[in-house]
């Protein structure tokens, strides 16, 4: 029991997949733990593990002065919390957002009284509790309270600090879930060419995996060529020689009987390049045209 008072109580707010993952790790941890959801029937288990419900949003705020929000979206913060008391919290919001919510809502908080950690999770609920399995949340916002929190933030999963601009954490999370889907679009793409081929999929699948990882290091070179503004250090396979192969994908689609709108819109951006005399350079080039 005396473990339990030692561990800084937390409030957290929602508890769909990921908030109900958090809270388990807490309780299990030994932080006192008073919870609110809309649908009150989503806590009923966590009860049982020992953490306080709260009848409305308001009495789970004013309960601890660690606040910790992952709702849905942006407004359905504005909802949960409208109305509640913020005036010297520590107010930690996990809910997914665009850099520009996450500052408003920093400066939202800072007219309340409270303090503002924004957070951008870098995990999906199975990841949460499993240290080995490598989810973090990036952090931005009031250094300060990243240092005071960072032990209790650190037990669901680990944590990353990027910043105090308060959307840097947001930031950084859309920024590495934009290459997720880079990646799944890639996949799906290469999928659709063995289907008709009556090639087992879950023989591609760990080559597919495997080549995705083998690969993955190439943005360690592009920051290095971004960093330099030249495109043309280390590089592996030229601009030049990459848009000569894109017919052979093309080709390959259509002989397949797939449609090439994922791929096609990225072979534009390297022929563009190629097209302002750029074929020596790596693929680093295609960042330029995207940035308006
Ligand atoms: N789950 C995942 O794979 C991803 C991993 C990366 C991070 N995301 C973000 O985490 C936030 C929460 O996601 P979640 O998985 O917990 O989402 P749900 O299971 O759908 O739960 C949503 C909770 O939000 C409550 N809620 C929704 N709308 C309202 C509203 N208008 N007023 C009050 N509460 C609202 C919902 O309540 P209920 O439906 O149970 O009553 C849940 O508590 C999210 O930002 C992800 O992008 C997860």
């Amino acid at each position: 029991a005396q473990n339990t008072v030692e561990k800084t109580p937390v409030t957290l707010l929602g508890l769909g997949a990921m908030g109900t993952a958090m809270a388990r790790t807490w309780l299990a941890a030994g932080h006192p733990l008073t919870v609110w959801n809309r649908t009150p029937a989503r806590a009923t288990a966590l009860v049982a593990g020992g953490a306080t419900v709260a009848d409305t949003a308001s009495e789970a705020v004013a309960a601890n002065t660690l606040v910790v929000v992952c709702l849905l979206d942006d407004t359905s913060v504005d909802k949960v919390l409208a109305g509640t008391d913020l005036a010297n919290k520590d107010l930690v919001n996990l809910t997914t957002s665009t850099p520009a919510q996450a500052r408003a809502r920093a400066e939202w908080a800072r007219e309340r009284g409270a303090r503002y950690l924004d957070g951008g999770i870098m995990a999906v609920p199975p990841m949460i509790g499993v240290p080995e399995a490598g989810g973090y949340v990036f952090y931005s916002g009031s250094p300060e309270l990243f240092e005071r929190h960072q032990r209790t933030l650190g037990v669901p999963v680990g944590t990353t600090y990027v910043g105090e601009d308060a959307g840097f954490a947001a930031l950084h999370d859309v920024a590495l879930l934009s290459a997720m889907y880079g990646m799944f679009a890639g996949s799906a793409h290469a999928f659709a060419l063995i289907r008709k081929e009556g090639i087992d999929p879950a023989a591609l699948a760990p080559l597919l995996a495997d080549w995705l990882v083998a690969m993955a290091p190439a943005v360690h070179r592009t920051a290095d060529q971004l960093r330099s503004g030249d495109y043309t250090k280390s590089v592996v396979s030229n601009l030049a020689m990459q848009v000569a192969g894109t017919p052979t994908f093309l080709s390959t689609a259509e002989q397949q009987g797939v449609s090439p709108e994922l791929l096609s819109p990225y072979f534009e951006l390297m022929r563009r390049r190629l097209a302002e005399g750029s074929g020596e350079e790596d693929l680093t080039g295609v960042i330029d045209l995207l940035v308006r």
